[in-house]
């Protein structure tokens, strides 16, 4: 078992700077606050390594995790469109992702997160279509379904199946919640069939 600080490996801001490693990586992206620390904590095991906040905009460099077992690393993205930041800001971290998605040594998967409360933002569809460029398998978490409607679960997976659906490969998606632990098995076992 590792401990708390052999699990974290290192902040990068540049492709440059990221750690070389001989395990396989999975990298998250989605909108600011929409749960990746989240996500990576309860995927590693632990409450808050990596810091979340209900603040947006709580991540701000790009740091590598060590899983609890030691198979696989977990990379903890920036949000990207994050509106209150400055325009720069804004453009940097949007420019720091694109720069950097495919200089990412040994990704073996790529998990982009949904907002399963709201309407798919166009910024999403987009980096939809930038993240399906890097070529290695992909999966949708669809997060916080612990807040929608058991009676709207449906019309969210027919959403999402409808608005992803346009792109060119056929998407992979999974609802998830850290709340309830919903889903986070089977994205952990997708995890294993990827790396
Ligand atoms: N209800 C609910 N809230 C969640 C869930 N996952 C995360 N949150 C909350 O959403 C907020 C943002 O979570 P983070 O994990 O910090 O989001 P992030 O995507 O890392 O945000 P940035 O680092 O700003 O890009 C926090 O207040 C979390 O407690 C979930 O499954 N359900
Ligand atoms: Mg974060």
């Amino acid at each position: 078992m590792a401990n708390k600080d052999q699990q974290f490996i290192k902040s990068a801001e540049k492709a440059v700077d990221f750690p070389v490693s001989n395990l396989p990586r999975i990298a998250f992206f989605g909108r600011s606050n929409v749960g990746k620390s989240s996500l990576i904590n309860i995927l590693l095991k632990r409450k808050n390594l990596a810091h979340t906040s209900s603040t947006p905009g709580k991540t701000q460099v790009i740091n590598f995790y060590l899983s609890m077992d030691h198979e696989f690393e977990l990379v903890d993205y920036p949000g990207y469109g994050y509106a209150k930041l400055s325009k720069n800001r804004r453009e940097a971290i949007d420019r720091m992702i694109r720069s950097t998605v495919a200089e990412i040594p040994n990704l073996q998967g790529i998990i982009q997160l949904i907002d399963g409360r709201i309407a798919t933002q166009k910024i999403d569809l987009t980096f939809e279509k930038i993240l399906n460029q890097v070529g290695v398998p992909q999966m949708l978490a669809i997060t916080k379904v612990d807040q929608v409607k058991k009676s709207q679960i449906m019309k969210l997976e027919r959403r999402i199946e409808t608005d992803f659906g346009k792109v060119p490969n056929i998407i992979e998606y999974l609802l998830t919640s850290t709340v309830s632990g919903y889903g986070i098995a089977d994205l952990q076992q997708w995890i294993y069939t990827v790396i």
